[in-house]
């Protein structure tokens, strides 16, 4: 049985106030509430030290939003994934589509970001997703099934987080439908690459304008074990309601 794991991914957003403002939120809702999932924070890289203090305790699971493929050295402006789990993150994003486009990543990298993660303990959260193009080419399984043979290391624990980069922050969701398909075929893949028991446990994530008014209907698809929020978790009792509706 896969937990589900919802997952808020600030972006680039949040001064030192207003971040810590928003966790201690998010820690205030989840003492009077229970949810049935397992909760994670991807912050700027500003408010890992701060929140690690925050959120301490609380169950909520801080993380990284990506890390750099070397263990250390001169990459001026790069974190690596050993300084991320040093602050306390269980998790990095990997590969999202914001890096792939404005950083040229591959997926030679992201997979090498990837087993850096699991070098330092960490899981990696690995983003796929096919543009407004590729979709509407007829390629949008192929292509995400060339990004999950790519960038998913052979062994080791990762989450795949689908993202279709349409629907990322433009308020245009995929269906019900187009997500259940993809995710069914993420699965397919996925267990062609890693093997049929590695593919069961798999936690496949959806992200893309994920808000309250959808997620009820995302959530409940057999083969989506969770979501990667971005806009709706910057609102505390927004990201609480996606949780809730696990
Ligand atoms: C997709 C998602 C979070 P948003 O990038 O990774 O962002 O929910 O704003 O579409």
């Amino acid at each position: 049985m896969r937990r589900k794991l919802i997952a808020g991914n600030w972006k680039m957003n949040g001064l030192l106030a207003e971040g810590t403002a928003l966790a201690e939120a998010l820690v205030n809702l989840q003492a009077s509430n229970s949810v049935n999932c397992d909760l994670l924070i991807a912050p700027p890289a500003t408010l890992i030290s701060p929140l690690a203090t925050l959120l301490s305790g609380s169950g909520i699971a801080l993380g990284g939003q990506d890390c750099h493929c070397e263990p250390k050295g001169a990459h001026t402006g790069d974190i690596s994934a050993a300084m991320l789990a040093d602050l306390g993150c269980r998790f990095v994003i990997v590969g999202h589509s914001e890096r792939r486009n404005d950083h040229a990543e591959s997926n030679t990298v992201i997979r090498q970001k990837a087993r850096a993660a699991q070098a330092a303990g960490m899981t990696p959260v690995i983003c796929v997703g096919e543009s407004l193009e590729e979709r509407e080419a007829g390629q949008a399984e192929a292509c995400v099934a060339d990004q999950i043979r790519g960038s998913l290391p052979d062994d080791g624990e990762a989450v795949l987080a689908y993202e279709p980069v349409w629907a990322i922050g433009t308020g245009r969701s995929a269906t019900p439908e187009d997500v259940a398909r993809m995710h069914e075929a993420i699965r397919k893949v996925t267990g062609e690459v890693r093997g049929a028991d590695y593919a069961a446990r798999c936690r496949i994530l959806y992200g893309g304008s994920v808000k309250p008014a959808n997620a009820g209907e995302l959530l409940q698809l057999l083969d989506v074990d969770g979501a990667l929020v971005g806009g709706a978790s910057l609102v505390a009792e927004d990201f609480w309601a996606i949780a809730q509706a696990c």
